[in-house]
């Protein structure tokens, strides 16, 4: 009888576990300020993220709230390549990926308020940040929902005769949405025409709300799920910036230059509950949480400024102070700012094609 094999990867532990090897900073090829500047977009993202909960408990934000909190290294590494008029678009852990394309901290955060000065000027909330000047096309709430947007973006930029690529966020949950599988076959079809410059990002953060890789799928190599649709696919250690930065370096210009999409599957993991409202963890060990928050992405890369002589213990708390202040004054943006006025109910809600 024949035997069947089936592709498993081993569980994921925290210990670093991408394709290629780490460059130094000095190899990374960026000038001392722009390593710096990195440092200062995570800690950006870590602080905001801990006030957006802040504000969720005392009430003051509704709905849904997800936090990044542990998935730093992933935007802003691969983020880093963004260029004007490419786009990026995620799900709805999208605070992170708004600011780091530009979008004001006040706006953000008046935004998940739900105040008539958010980016969205309050009708998208959380889950729903768009900023399309700066490249960012949302933003979904619907798991999967998002992919054959991307997808179909990246087509149009082809069909256009652009240069633009897409960077395409999606979950370790989302992968197995039919939303994903449809718009991965269609991608590799026009892939071999070179018209798909889609860089898919397989933020594989262990868990679909409460459901771990392996209880979401049999088969657990996830970026082995892109050989169905012939995309080429590699690994990259997540909660090392160095690594994403110079994975993101390799993946986006390749797409850039052949139009042919490529996938990462990013090893991450999420260090808070998966939404602010989840304070309650059944599904993982402490341990496990352990293993991961010593490898936190802001901690590793305070540890290679220091130990390269890019940073010093004081300039490091200067930046840190810097990202607090800036976040306080978005928390009080917000709180000031006022709900949008009831007659704006309806306005930018459906479309009008006929410009009316
Ligand atoms: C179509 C659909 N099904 C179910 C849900 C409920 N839901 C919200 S988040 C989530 C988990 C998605 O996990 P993953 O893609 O790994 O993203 P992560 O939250 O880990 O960033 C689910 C099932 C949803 N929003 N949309
Ligand atoms: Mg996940």
């Amino acid at each position: 009888m024949a035997t069947t094999q089936r592709a498993t990867k081993k569980r994921r532990t925290a210990a670093s576990n991408g394709a290629e090897p780490v460059p130094t900073l000095e190899e990374l090829g960026y000038d001392q300020d722009a390593l710096r500047g990195f440092y200062r977009q995570m800690v950006l993202i870590r602080l905001f993220e801990d006030a957006a909960q802040r504000g969720f408990r005392q009430g003051k934000i509704g709905g849904y709230l997800h936090v990044y909190s542990g998935q730093e290294a992933v935007a802003t590494g691969f983020l880093a390549e963004h260029r004007e008029g490419d786009a990026a678009i995620t799900a709805y852990r999208d605070h992170a990926h708004a600011l780091l394309l530009g979008s004001d901290p006040k706006a953000v955060m008046a935004e998940l308020y739900g105040r008539g000065t958010g980016l969205v000027k309050g009708k998208g909330g959380s889950m729903h940040l768009f900023d399309v000047r700066n490249g960012f096309w949302g933003g979904y709430g619907i798991v999967g929902g998002h992919i054959p947007l991307g997808v179909g973006m990246a087509y149009a930029m082809r069909y256009q005769q652009t240069e633009r690529v897409v960077q395409l966020y999606l979950g370790d949950g989302a992968i197995h949405n039919a939303g994903f599988h449809e718009a991965a076959n269609l991608a590799g079809l026009w892939g071999r025409d070179g018209l798909n410059p889609c860089l898919f990002l397989l933020e594989n953060n262990q868990y679909g709300m409460g459901t771990s890789v392996e209880r979401a799928t049999a088969m657990t190599d996830l970026s082995a799920k892109f050989d169905s649709y012939a995309i080429e696919h590699e690994d990259v250690d997540g909660m090392d910036l160095a690594a994403t930065l110079a994975c993101a370096k390799r993946a986006v210009a390749r797409v850039r230059e052949t139009g042919i999409p490529y996938a990462v599957e990013v090893q991450t993991y999420r260090l808070v509950a998966h939404g602010a409202g989840d304070f309650f963890e059944k599904y993982r060990t402490k341990d496990e949480v352990r293993s991961w928050r010593e490898r936190d992405p802001i901690g590793l890369w305070e540890q290679k400024l220091l130990a390269a002589g890019v940073a010093d213990e004081d300039a490091l708390a200067a930046i840190r102070d810097e990202a607090k202040t800036a976040v306080a004054d978005a928390v009080q943006f917000a709180d000031e700012s006022p709900e949008p006025p009831l007659d704006e109910l309806q306005t930018d809600v459906y479309a009008t094609p006929d410009g009316a």
